[in-house]
């Protein structure tokens, strides 16, 4: 089956439809000056990204990495590679050596763009990387070598003219969205043009924007939340949308909610933890009598969240969850619907989710097990890129199990538990211990390590690292900074964590695998309950 190019259907269409000039994009920097780009922007910024990327050799399949925040060209860049046929890989800036490398040499990125102050961290690793031919930089007025050079120099010496497939095959790769699971290394969901149809279809459904409409997604698009609900599916459907440069900033959030009139607002948990702790007085200087809706995703919205946010903004705020593996939202709570605070809603229209026990065996209302779905939406994601093994461990026949626990009540809400593996949820992201530990081990005065998450008022959940020491070491304030460095500098600064305890041995069982549920346990003070086959 053919579908349209993600870039045609997001852009040139606009432009043959003589809608070029419309607003795609209300862009609001960290000093709250505004920038607003057109849908012809766009297409003509990421027809130069493209023809760039083909004279650099690009050919359909090869991945461009674009390890760049949240700006105007990263939107270009991404466009540009979907005309290049290319498949777009997105990084958060925040990563380290090691994350960086992980996802660079498992995604066999050809070209990564980037910025003065991220090139370090690639030219660190260059040698590592045999795949790659060429970085350019977004910010160098000129070609720093043959290897690294100026794209916007290149820009512009390009003319915005470049020819590419309107339709293409649905299933032809578009973008890689990087996850972390309970084991080894992170993986990539891979994404094709033929997800866009329930990208759209779902923020249809979901998000319901009336014509004049101003939608606003906080996620930064180094997450799937950014990417499918912040540019694809707005793009997709033409709607006008406002995005703030920078990360979380509490007034200027809140001033471009009141002044810019925003109507739907699709945010985080944590976000809302982090406007919670601000002074109540904030919030009734201003006026958000546009705000229609708000939404939210990446974490359960407690209902203590939930109520404050009614409270403040004095509009219903509707859970949805998803995954990078699902492309689109899967279950939510939209109007007309009545929410049911600390519930993520129901499956939307085409989604078949259940609860099943480990024998895959379907359980009743009430009883909590795996979240599964039925295989075969069309934003599913098609593989883990160069990972197919990791692909096939989460299916049973034709059901994809989430790797959450939940259960279902008699009316059909869907209500979230936990995660099943040992995947931490911290502000929304997503962290394997797995990387932690292995960074952590590197430290010479480390001899073993386990890593946990724990609750955390503001995070969902915090990382916790529990550390053997080699017999000569002692804990010292000076060892627990050059882990949280080494961290970052390896991982990534969200994988940092929160706290360090020293213990005598890490729990494993007969087999070597860390006993997380009963350094759980230990952590909150409580019994670890059966030990019978440790160590
Ligand atoms: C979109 C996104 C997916 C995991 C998911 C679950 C957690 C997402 C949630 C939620 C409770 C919600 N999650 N939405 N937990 N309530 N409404 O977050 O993708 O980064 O892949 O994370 O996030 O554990 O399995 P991703």
């Amino acid at each position: 089956m053919n579908v349209e190019n993600i870039a045609y259907a997001c852009l040139t269409r606009f432009v043959e439809n003589g809608e070029g000039s419309r607003e795609a994009l209300h862009w609001v920097d960290t000093d709250l000056s505004e920038q607003i780009y057109s849908f012809e922007y766009f297409d003509r910024e990421s027809s130069r990204v493209a023809a760039i990327l083909k004279q650099l050799g690009i050919v359909p399949g090869d991945t461009v990495s674009i390890f760049i925040p949240r700006s105007p060209i990263l939107i270009s860049a991404f466009f540009g590679v979907q005309k290049a046929m290319g498949i777009s890989c997105i990084l958060f800036g925040t990563l380290g050596e090691e994350g960086l490398l992980d996802r660079l040499s498992n995604s066999n990125a050809k070209i990564v763009i980037t910025r003065k102050s991220l090139l370090r961290k690639i030219t660190a690793i260059k040698d590592k990387l045999p795949a790659l031919q060429q970085i350019l930089t977004i910010d160098h007025d000129d070609h720093q070598s043959d290897s690294v050079l100026s794209l916007r120099k290149l820009m512009t010496e390009t003319d915005p003219i470049f020819d590419y497939p309107r339709w293409v095959d649905a299933e032809t790769p578009a973008f890689l969205q990087y996850t972390s699971g309970s084991t080894g290394k992170p993986k990539g969901a891979l994404h094709v043009h033929g997800a866009l149809g329930d990208m759209r279809q779902s923020f249809r459904d979901i998000m319901q924007l009336e014509a004049d409409d101003l939608y606003w997604c906080t996620a930064d698009p180094a997450w799937i939340t950014g990417i499918v609900y912040g540019i694809l599916a707005p793009f997709g459907t033409g709607a006008r949308q406002v995005q703030y440069s920078g990360t979380y900033n509490a007034d200027n959030w809140l001033k471009t909610l009141e002044t810019l009139k925003v109507n739907i607002w699709y945010t985080a948990p944590t976000a809302l933890r982090m406007l919670m702790q601000e002074d109540e007085n904030k919030f009734t200087q201003h006026d958000f009598s546009s705000l229609k809706r708000m939404y939210s995703v990446g974490e359960p919205l407690n209902p203590e969240i939930y109520h404050w946010g009614r409270k403040v903004f004095k509009v219903e705020i509707y859970d949805t969850w998803w995954q990078s593996e699902t492309g689109s939202m899967m279950i939510g709570n939209h109007p007309p619907m009545t929410v049911k605070p600390g519930s993520m809603g129901k499956p939307r229209a085409g989604v078949e989710a259940f609860i099943c026990n480990d024998d895959m065996q379907l359980q009743p209302d009430g009883k909590q097990g795996l979240l599964c779905l039925r295989k075969g939406w069309g934003s599913m994601f098609r593989t883990y890129f160069h990972n197919e093994a990791a692909y096939s461990d989460k299916f049973k026949n034709s059901i994809y199990i989430t790797g959450d626990l939940a259960y279902r009540d008699e009316e059909g809400y869907f209500w979230y538990v936990s995660r099943a593996d040992d995947v931490i949820n911290t502000a929304g992201h997503l962290v394997g211990p797995f990387e932690v530990e292995s960074a952590l081990l590197e430290i010479e005065e480390i001899v073993d390590v386990a890593v946990i998450g724990a609750d955390d008022p503001l995070l969902h959940k915090r990382i916790i690292a529990f550390v053997k020491l080699r017999n000569d070491q002692t804990w010292s304030k000076e060892l627990e900074l050059k882990c949280r460095i080494y961290v970052s500098n390896k991982v990534s600064t969200t994988a940092i964590p929160a706290e360090f305890h020293v213990i005598d041995s890490v729990p494993k069982n007969q087999s070597g695998k860390i006993l997380r549920r009963v350094l759980k346990a230990i952590y909150e003070g409580k019994d670890p309950g059966d030990t019978s086959t440790m160590e």
